[in-house]
């Protein structure tokens, strides 16, 4: 493994080419991270079609990450205060074997759970699915994708009768308005934001942007109009913005009597949404509102793009569907620059989609409650018929309801970090405290989830893995092993298809490479929307990346024109990343890219979208007067979610080295609260503690608390100590983004006396137990 080789960037789901080279190269002195292993170069791709050769600071600091404080061996031991003893494969193979039998046979197949990731490889997901949903015949396997894009595939699913975002990146450069609604493009989604700024800025004044959002992002800070709604009237304001749309005869009415169903009730539900009284609930201005809704109603193509302020609610599916209706209403989908975009948070939680990975999926876009789709993949699959339940699995917060209960006997987690990320931590982590038998799957050691495991088991990484990713847009890329994994660690879809040899279905696992596992993945994709059965590792290898649908013989990638150079970019800041200046991009045709509906036929039985009449209900824990704060919490432009990779970068520690709350000066001063002086925030769950960073850019009445921060890089940050698990009854998506919280400013006193507030702890990497 000496040549450069090209991959994909494995944080999110922009999904930017990379182009990486060997530490040495002839004549040079090997290039080495902080701790002298030898470090791959990373750049971006210039031939990559969704990233022309951009990244942002995280693709371009990931080999960083790539040795320090790996799992490297298997680990177990009999309880949770036991320490860790290390073991073989084959001990902790033979340990999980023996616990899924007898909890199958005392328990029952239902007391088995896999909570997996979109971080997963697509071969990944699938060997987990055929494990789980077809050998065992249980469908309790659920991705974190529950808590980040389940809303967005259950509202697609309700408006066009199928999964999957219609558009594509080249929408960026083509669409009038784009309207950005709960999503920090310019932080989380970097490269897409980069694009659509450019745009912006070449057009200035032809071109809009709208973003909505509570908080004054980089994003908002960027665009023509900010709508800083309250938390949770997203629906009030697009149904106000709907209401506006249609008193100013901005409808297409051939497109909504042809292409549509259900606009009556829709027209009914709108007529409730009055300018005065929709800007008041939103606490917005009537002027601003108007303005939203003419931008929208004057643009030729209005794109529309959205992530966790739309998706984590409990009103989610309602949201998405909301904001489809606009476009459904003005005829703004299947055009090149116009569409409903939902951005994808992890690198293949598209994948994910694909082959199932949710606790009421199937392969292929399938559902286990569709009695033709469960047959399909029985006979594929070499079952017998009824093999599949007809129900759906555990979503990833009934697991731990279940946990609690004492109903889950083998918990199997695998790629995410529940202890840090899933909902009301104090109930989650006593919880995991009951599990008779957890395993963690990971990459690095310490995590905060190893506390609450049996077993650990060491995976290979990106980089050391070959396997398939889907990014945003469809577009399909082989990320192929360039360096050895470390210690004895090994591929995800490995370790599941060998827990599978091992229960006796060896015909089920006979694989030998990925490109197996994929090629048979792909024929569950026959005919199907997502249809991939063009792809394979062979072609992404030769032919570089494709975007689906793509079925045999057919090219889903028409897309050359980014064959010619583009100068690259290196690490860039936040505020830097629309610096960004091609030099030699050429200008792109509308057909560069494929997009889905453009013959304006859905998949429902009609052919027709569907309008989804919805009230907004706001928020499911909303301020009183015991807990008057929203609380909402997100992402920062270095981080990736509990850190185990970004929290060992140098340049990302310095660049976000302590969790803060924002808070208006307002309520600051209301409070007594000074910048940087601590605050404790409490909400009915329970307890947190941040140094205050006091700013206009959150509304009055809303804080902001990042993410990133769990129990091994700060004392008590966690922003989900504070949230509920109230959920989205469509999509079971947990209403992360928002719950009620009081503020109780710490004296000088106290902060003088408590060591903890004196040193924000940053760093465990010094604690890590070596193993
Ligand atoms: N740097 C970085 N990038 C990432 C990630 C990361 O960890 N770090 N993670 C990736 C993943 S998995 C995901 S899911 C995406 C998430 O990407 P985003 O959704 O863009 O990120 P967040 O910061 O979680 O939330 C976005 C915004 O929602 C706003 N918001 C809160 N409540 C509401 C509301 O009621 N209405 C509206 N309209 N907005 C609201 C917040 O103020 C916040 O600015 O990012 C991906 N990219
Ligand atoms: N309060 C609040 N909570 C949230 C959110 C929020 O906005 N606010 N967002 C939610 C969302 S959208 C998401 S996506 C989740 C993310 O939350 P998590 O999934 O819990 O976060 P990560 O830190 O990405 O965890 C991924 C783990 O997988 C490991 N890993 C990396 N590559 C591999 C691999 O190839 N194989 C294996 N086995 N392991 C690997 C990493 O080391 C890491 O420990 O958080 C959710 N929780
Ligand atoms: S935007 Fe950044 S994190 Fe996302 S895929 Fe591109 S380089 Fe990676
Ligand atoms: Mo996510």
């Amino acid at each position: 493994m000496t040549d450069s080789s090209k991959t994909l960037c494995p944080y999110c789901g922009v999904g930017c080419g990379l182009e990486v080279s060997p530490p040495a190269v002839a004549g040079k002195p090997v290039n080495r991270d902080s701790q002298g292993y030898p470090m791959w170069k990373v750049q971006g791709d210039r031939a990559h079609p969704s990233s022309q050769g951009m990244v942002c600071v995280k693709g371009a600091t990931i080999a960083e990450s790539l040795n320090k404080d790996r799992l490297l061996y298997p680990m177990m031991r009999e309880s949770l205060d036991r320490p860790f003893r290390r073991v073989t494969w084959d001990e902790a193979l033979n340990a999980i074997v023996n616990r899924i039998q007898t909890v199958r046979f005392t328990q029952g197949p239902e007391a088995v759970c896999i909570y997996g990731s979109g971080q997963f490889q697509t071969e990944d997901y699938y060997i987990a699915q055929k494990l789980m949903k077809g050998c065992l015949g249980i469908n309790n396997f659920d991705a974190n994708s529950r808590l980040c894009m389940s809303s967005a595939v259950a509202g697609y699913i309700q408006s066009f009768g199928s999964d999957g975002p219609p558009c594509c990146y080249d929408d960026l450069e083509l669409t009038d308005c784009a309207f950005l609604i709960g999503t920090n493009t310019a932080e989380c989604h970097p490269i897409i934001f980069n694009r659509l700024r450019k745009h912006h800025k070449k057009n200035n004044g032809k071109v809009k942007m709208i973003v909505v959002d509570p908080r004054r992002t980089a994003t908002a800070e960027a665009a023509d109009l900010h709508l800083a709604i309250k938390p949770g009237t997203d629906i009030d304001l697009m149904n106000g913005m709907a209401h506006l749309l249609m008193r100013w005869g901005y409808i297409n009415t051939v497109f909504i009597d042809e292409c549509t169903s259900g606009f009556p009730a829709y027209a009914d539900v709108i007529r409730h949404y009055p300018p005065e009284l929709v800007a008041r609930k939103c606490g917005i201005r009537v002027n601003d509102l108007e303005t939203a809704a003419r931008y929208w109603g004057e643009s030729q193509r209005v794109l529309s793009m959205w992530s966790m302020g739309v998706n984590q609610s409990s009103e989610g599916t309602a949201k998405v569907r909301t904001i489809i209706n606009l476009h459904l209403m003005t005829g703004q989908i299947g055009t090149p620059g116009a569409g409903p975009f939902s951005l994808t948070g992890q690198p293949n939680a598209m994948g994910g989609r694909e082959a199932g990975g949710l606790a009421h999926l199937l392969p292929g876009y399938r559902s286990v409650k569709n009695a033709q789709h469960r047959s399909e993949v029985e006979k594929f699959w070499g079952l017998p018929e009824g093999r599949i339940s007809p129900t759906a699995g555990l979503s990833a917060w009934e697991m731990i309801t279940s946990l609690e209960a004492g109903e889950v006997g083998f918990y199997w987690v695998a790629a995410t970090n529940p202890a840090v990320s899933m909902p009301d931590l104090e109930r989650t982590k006593k919880a995991l405290l009951r599990s008779p038998f957890t395993v963690s799957q990971d990459a690095y050691y310490p995590t905060e989830m190893a506390d609450y495991s049996h077993v650990l088991l060491p995976a290979a990484q990106w980089s050391e893995k070959t396997g398939i990713m889907t990014n945003s847009e469809r577009r399909v890329t082989l990320c192929s092993a360039f360096r050895n994994a470390p210690g004895e660690a090994r591929a995800d879809w490995e370790i599941f298809a060998e827990v599978g040899r091992r229960l006796g279905f060896a015909e089920q696992f006979k694989f030998t490479n990925s490109a197996e596992v994929y090629a048979e993945f792909v024929q569950l994709t026959r005919g199907r929307p997502c249809d991939m059965t063009g792809i394979s590792h062979e072609r992404l290898t030769t032919e570089g990346p494709q975007q689906w649908p793509c079925p045999d013989g057919l090219s889903g990638n028409e897309s050359s024109s980014f064959g010619e150079a583009i100068e690259g970019v290196g690490v860039l800041g936040v505020g830097e990343t629309h610096e960004i200046q091609p030099q030699k991009a050429k200008p792109k045709t509308q057909e560069t890219s494929s997009r889905l509906y453009t013959d304006l036929s859905f998949h429902t039985p009609d052919g027709r979208a569907r309008f989804g009449a919805y009230h907004s209900r706001g928020l499911a824990e909303p301020p009183d007067p015991d807990y008057p704060f929203v609380l909402t919490n997100g992402r920062l432009y270095g981080h990736w979610h509990t850190q185990s990779r970004t929290g060992r970068i140098e340049k990302i520690r310095q660049m976000h080295p302590n969790p803060f709350i924002e808070i208006h000066p307002r309520d600051a001063g209301k409070l007594g609260i000074e910048d940087e002086s601590w605050v404790e925030v409490r909400s009915r769950r329970g307890m947190a503690r941040f140094p205050a960073k006091v700013t206009q850019a959150i509304a009055p009445g809303t804080v902001f608390v990042p993410m990133h921060w769990g129990a091994l890089w700060a004392d008590r940050a966690e922003a989900n100590a504070l949230t509920h698990p109230e959920a989205c009854p469509d999509s079971l998506e947990p209403e992360l983004k928002a719950c009620a919280v009081q503020l109780v400013p710490i004296t000088a006193d106290r902060a003088a006396t408590d060591t903890l507030l004196q040193t924000p702890k940053s760093s465990i990497l010094s604690a890590s137990p070596s193993l």
